[in-house]
């Protein structure tokens, strides 16, 4: 067995080192008709969004499909110097967790809302891995609106998936802890730590996440899960590795078994539990931090409690699907039926059918258990096996019309197949090393299968070479005829893993222009340049500023001493779309603000040197966007210069 593995791994390298060669040729990708099916003419606009996770950027950016132009990157769990996300008054709440500030994530999964399993583009999701946390992002605004930590997770990978109603948010543990944490020997880790897989609802009108249940699983690796839809909605599934419960050299310790598992969780059932009292409170500490577009402002509460369940309490709770070869995507197709584990160190994908899965339970043909979770028999359960001819099958998605879309590392190629036949129709190579690949709706009942994004690991020599660093790139394919058609290069930015798309006619009319400096909340709001002031409060001093093109109000502020901490609160008056100022300030230890047309952001400024200090826009908002500045002068700590401020 560790002798088949060592081959294998032999393969990786021998597969991706030979990859590398042979595609100088302009090898016809890009012929005529193909260059069309892309080119979005300059004022057109494309026909998808597609949102890519950033993977060790911990943000999200937004590309438009075809053309794969970037339009921008969604800061979520890292500070972002581009808008000031993080370093802002109103923004450093929401990287607040119970271990502090932490300003920075690796976000992998993106998943939009759903209504009766079809996309709603209310709100998309995406989970933070290192410490794990969930995110919601407004689709409306594309500003984070909200980011839970989970407590009992380590890893937070088999996440952030949605529930046909967006019921809830799901967030599985990729690593399993002490649950409680505590100071343990690692060599107990077998039978003694834990998986948790947390349930957050979602609010139907606010999209407010909120914890509902934690279902305490055995210690195994959880790695990714989809959720059942149609006939399975109301179950979730997940894949797992680790079921020898390693604690060390996990690449053979891991692979030892020729199956693991994919967990199959009835959610409905175990709600149903926990509203009639079951399941267990227990103390933990996490942050749920919540950012208002009304007070231009995010306030983060530390959270006391979770309940927890274990499941062998709770009857017809969980099973376990046997699943070969340490499966890593677990997809499910769109009509609910088809449940396929990529196994990893495999050159076949096994699908499960959820009919035989409810056959089996219900004859109560069980294959002994693990720690009092059911194991069903293998051959009960399986539908079929995809005979691929690729090797390392990680993820797959569906194109609505039958055909499943499957991505392979080893091999770097994504195959298509057909659901109920397992046939493969078609394969094309990927460039290099494909992990995820995403069609617009692949997650859900109603697919828009026209393109499918390979986001591939490897670049070499795809761009002009960039030093040792490349960014990664993606390829697009047209799957709108019979066959595969790769149509397209782009880079991404940081490590997408997943991606989530949805045609741009369910988002664009619905974006917003500008906020209403009438509805503006902000406690430090000035809604009029006659409210503008500067206040001293001992050592703290607040400048109330606003700002329009193309001047500050006030620009010349005197007063402010050596020691002080000065808040800059300052509001855009500016009531139309596309105008947003900056704000900038020598030798503030943070970034610039940039203030959207009515919005108030804060920034703070500690002078350290006497002087007169400029202070200017950061955004070239008008002709005279060089003349929007003003100079603050400091004076030391003992001067009985007065506190003033004007405007000419
Ligand atoms: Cu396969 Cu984090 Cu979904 Cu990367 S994961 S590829
Ligand atoms: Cu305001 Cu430049």
């Amino acid at each position: 067995m560790k002798y088949s593995i060592l081959s294998l791994l032999g393969l990786v390298m021998v597969f991706t080192s030979c990859n590398d060669s042979g595609k100088k040729s302009s090898n016809g990708a890009l012929a005529s008709n193909n260059a069309e099916k892309v080119y979005v003419a300059p004022g057109e606009q494309d026909e998808f969004y597609a949102f890519l996770s950033g993977g060790y950027s911990g943000n999200l950016t937004v590309y438009g499909l075809p053309s794969g132009r970037m339009f921008k990157e969604i800061p979520v769990f890292s500070q972002f110097p581009t808008s000031g996300y993080g370093y802002s008054e109103e923004t450093k709440p929401m990287l607040n967790t119970s271990f502090g500030f932490v300003p920075w994530d690796d976000s992998h999964h993106p998943d939009i809302s759903q209504t009766n399993g079809e996309l709603d583009g209310r709100w998309i999701f995406i989970n933070g891995n290192n410490t794990p946390r969930i995110a919601r992002i407004s689709l409306k605004t594309f500003e984070t609106e909200e980011i839970i930590e989970v407590p009992n997770s380590a890893g937070n990978h088999s996440s952030s998936f949605i529930t046909e109603n967006t019921e809830y948010v799901v967030a599985g543990t990729r690593f399993s802890v002490p649950i409680p944490q505590r100071d343990m020997p690692i060599s107990e880790y077998k039978g003694n730590f834990k998986g948790a897989l947390s349930f957050i609802s979602v609010d139907p009108e606010d999209g407010r996440m909120d914890i509902k249940f934690q279902v305490l699983m055995p210690g195994f690796n959880y790695d990714l899960s989809h959720p059942g839809r149609g006939k399975s909605h109301g179950w979730f599934f997940f894949t797992t590795y680790n079921t020898e419960e390693a604690n060390s050299l996990l690449e053979v310790n891991a692979s030892q078994n020729d199956k693991d598992f994919i967990a199959a969780v009835n959610w409905k059932k175990i709600e149903e539990y926990v509203n009639n009292g079951g399941g267990t409170k227990v103390p933990v500490n996490y942050a749920h931090n919540v950012y208002s577009d009304e007070s231009h402002t995010a306030t983060s509460t530390m959270e006391k409690e979770v309940l927890t369940v274990d499941p062998t309490k709770i009857p017809g709770a969980v099973y376990f699907l046997p699943t070969p070869k340490s499966p890593h995507g677990c997809d499910v197709d769109p009509t609910g039926n088809y449940i396929i584990g990529n196994g990893k160190l495999s050159a076949d994908l096994t699908v499960h059918s959820f009919d035989k899965m409810l056959a089996a339970i219900e004859g109560k043909k069980f294959d002994g258990e693990a720690y009092g979770i059911p194991i069903l028999k293998f051959e009960d359960v399986l539908a079929g096996t995809v005979k691929s001819g690729g090797l390392g099958p990680l993820h797959t998605e569906f194109d609505g019309d039958g055909n499943a879309y499957t991505t392979f590392f080893i091999s770097s190629e994504v195959v298509m197949w057909k659901l109920g036949t397992w046939e493969v129709v078609d394969r094309k190579p990927t460039y290099y090393s494909v992990g995820h690949l995403m069609i617009p709706g692949g997650n859900s009942r109603k697919p828009f299968g026209k393109y499918v994004v390979a986001m591939n690991k490897i670049t070499k020599d795809r761009y002009l070479p960039t030093g040792p660093e490349l960014e990664h790139s993606a390829q697009l394919y047209d799957i709108s005829g019979d066959k595969m058609e790769l149509i397209y290069d782009f880079p991404t930015h940081g490590e997408p893993h997943y991606a989530a798309g949805i045609p741009a006619e369910l988002l664009a009319p619905k974006s917003q222009k500008i906020y209403k400096l009438t509805e503006n909340k902000h406690p430090d709001a000035v809604i009029t340049s006659d409210d503008t002031k500067v206040v001293r409060n001992g050592k703290e001093v607040h400048v109330y500023m606003s700002m329009i093109r193309s001047h500050f109000t006030p620009d010349n502020i005197e007063g402010i001493k050596v020691g002080d901490k000065v808040y800059f609160h300052i509001t855009n008056h500016e009531q139309d779309f596309d105008v947003p100022h900056g704000f900038a300030i020598i030798g503030a230890n943070n970034s610039e603000l940039l203030i959207m047309p009515g919005q108030t952001k804060s920034l703070v400024w500690e002078p350290k040197r006497v002087g007169v200090w400029p202070f200017y826009c950061t955004d070239f908002c008008s002709a005279l966007h060089q003349e929007m500045q003003g100079y603050v002068r400091v004076s030391p700590a003992n001067s009985k210069v007065d506190l003033s401020w004007s405007l000419d």
